[in-house]
């Protein structure tokens, strides 16, 4: 048997997580919440709070292809799969490699800086270079988190272009599952969050000043 992760992220069902969870193929707390909550009404109906004591019961369930938008910034907000398909869109043609061998698509979307920028990021500007500082966690289906730093998404540093794919080789993804990120940049797949959810952006130093 195997504990199909991808399967269980392609099905998109809380009940294809219960399966999973029934027959014996619960997973490591790296990746707690196996209930395959994505945007959309699974993660309503789902039981994800029961697999995680931080869940807040105050937070309303996501709509279907919301991304929320927080963190450190000035102006929280959530954007839908609906409402990136009318922002200005960029294309690019990437390659990686995935446990399927090496994959080439075209993806359309909204750049990641953009979405985040409207959030209003507080950097410190009284230090050199704050947004050096930042970060910022993109989680997806199945609870499927990858960090980027500030500056791997920022156009004025990196020469990448991280967007919020709206559609895959010209097929519109379901407004319910939400964007997909696209990290031309990697040679790896792992950070092509899918079914994304959530934004966070993070500063380092309240962690790395602790540590002092
Ligand atoms: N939500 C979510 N996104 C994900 C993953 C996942 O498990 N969940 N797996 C990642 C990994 S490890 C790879 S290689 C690619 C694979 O992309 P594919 O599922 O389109 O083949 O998706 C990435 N995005
Ligand atoms: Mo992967």
């Amino acid at each position: 048997m195997t504990c199909g992760r991808q399967n269980q992220r392609r099905a998109g069902l809380a009940l294809a997580a219960a399966a999973l969870l029934l027959a014996g193929c619960g997973q490591s707390a790296e990746t707690k919440g196996a209930d395959g909550a994505k945007g959309g009404a699974a993660a309503g109906a789902s039981a994800s709070a029961s697999s995680s004591s931080s869940a807040k019961a105050s937070v309303a369930p996501l709509g279907p292809g919301e991304v929320r938008v927080g963190g450190e910034v000035a102006k929280p907000y959530s954007v839908t799969l609906a409402d990136l398909r009318k922002l200005p869109q960029a294309s690019v043609e990437v390659k990686f490699t995935s446990a399927k061998g090496e994959q080439r698509h075209t993806y359309q979307g909204v750049p990641l800086h953009d979405v985040l920028k409207t959030a209003e990021p507080r950097f410190d500007a009284a230090k050199k270079n704050g947004r050096l500082r930042g970060f910022v966690s993109a989680t997806g289906g199945g609870d499927y988190r990858a960090v980027f730093a500030w500056a791997e998404i920022d156009p004025g540093f990196a020469k990448s272009q991280v967007l919020l794919a709206v559609s895959e080789d010209g097929v519109a993804f379901d407004d319910a599952a939400g964007p997909r990120l696209v990290v031309p940049q990697d040679t790896k797949g792992g950070r092509y969050v899918s079914e994304l959810n959530q934004l966070w952006v993070g500063v380092v130093d309240p962690v790395v000043d602790a540590a002092k």
